[in-house]
């Protein structure tokens, strides 16, 4: 087990192309029922001094990008909205020219890192262990892992979770949140950080949004309230509509 800021690094036993940097911490445990507190203890709010320890992180992150020549996306979303698939799809579709590296988030397995690897792709897996969000410590640990030279997109895969993700700056150049049709109209609305910190958002699936009987335009207004300064992609990774307005967007972004 990791000592607090120690970064484990190996390699996935199935593709060892793939590096696992295991940041677990080990004071970090499992949560604990709500309730479950001990008399007389007094709880103290640290999220204020670990959010600025983190922004001072993240800018060395995007000072250390900049100088590698690097543009860094961070995706975040709920657990399954398609975040895996996207760039599966996109790194398929790259031109060559746009070198590409994943780094990619969960709290176990290196299941998305397996599904990410590519010819060429550096790819690590950050095993976040209790952690429901990356933060730039990660990140910039991550970054260590896996040889950046040449690659001008960094795609970050944050951990699924609409809510955590939207305060931890992770250096990144472009947030960018996914929304699937199979969530319903309503999440823009109900999670406003997430999409109102997002250069850009994806309404996904819509190769399924008629069986779901998903209102389009209403998802698309909801989303135009709640981040009116996103540029908005409506895509499906399985049929390939709506990626040539994406990888547009991404030969704009790098
Ligand atoms: N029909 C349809 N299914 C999709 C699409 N994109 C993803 N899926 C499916 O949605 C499920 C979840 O997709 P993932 O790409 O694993 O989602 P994720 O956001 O990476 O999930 P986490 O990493 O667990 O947060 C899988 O069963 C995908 O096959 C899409 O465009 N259309
Ligand atoms: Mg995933």
């Amino acid at each position: 087990m990791n000592t607090p800021n120690q970064t484990l690094q190996s390699r996935d036993s199935e593709d060892p192309e793939v590096v696992i940097v295991d940041v677990r911490d080990p004071d970090d445990t499992l949560p604990r029922p709500p309730g479950d507190v001990l008399p007389g203890v007094r709880t103290v709010d640290l999220n204020l001094r670990i959010l600025d320890e983190n922004d001072r992180r993240a800018e060395r992150n995007r000072r250390r990008l900049a100088q590698l020549g690097i543009r860094a996306l961070n995706f975040v979303s709920s657990p399954g909205a398609g975040k895996t698939t996207l760039l599966q799809k996109t790194l398929a579709l790259l031109p060559p020219d746009l070198r590409a590296a994943v780094l990619v988030g969960d709290l176990e397995t290196a299941n998305d890192a397996r599904r990410l690897r590519r010819p060429g792709v550096p790819v690590a897996q950050i095993t976040t262990g209790g952690a429901c969000h990356l933060d730039a410590s990660m990140v910039s640990r991550a970054m260590d892992a896996v040889p950046l030279a040449g690659v001008r997109l960094l795609f970050i895969e944050n951990v699924g979770n609409l809510v955590c993700p939207a305060s931890f700056d992770l250096g990144e150049n472009r947030r960018v949140t996914l929304v699937s049709c199979t969530e319903g109209e309503d999440k823009p609305l109900k999670y406003p950080p997430m999409f109102s910190s997002a250069h850009a958002v994806l309404l996904t699936k819509i190769d399924v949004a008629e069986a779901m009987e998903f209102d389009r335009g209403l998802a698309l207004e909801n989303i135009r309230r709640a981040a009116p300064q996103a540029e908005v992609f409506e895509v499906s990774a399985k049929t390939g509509e709506g990626m040539d307005a994406w990888l547009a967007y991404l030969q704009g972004a790098s």
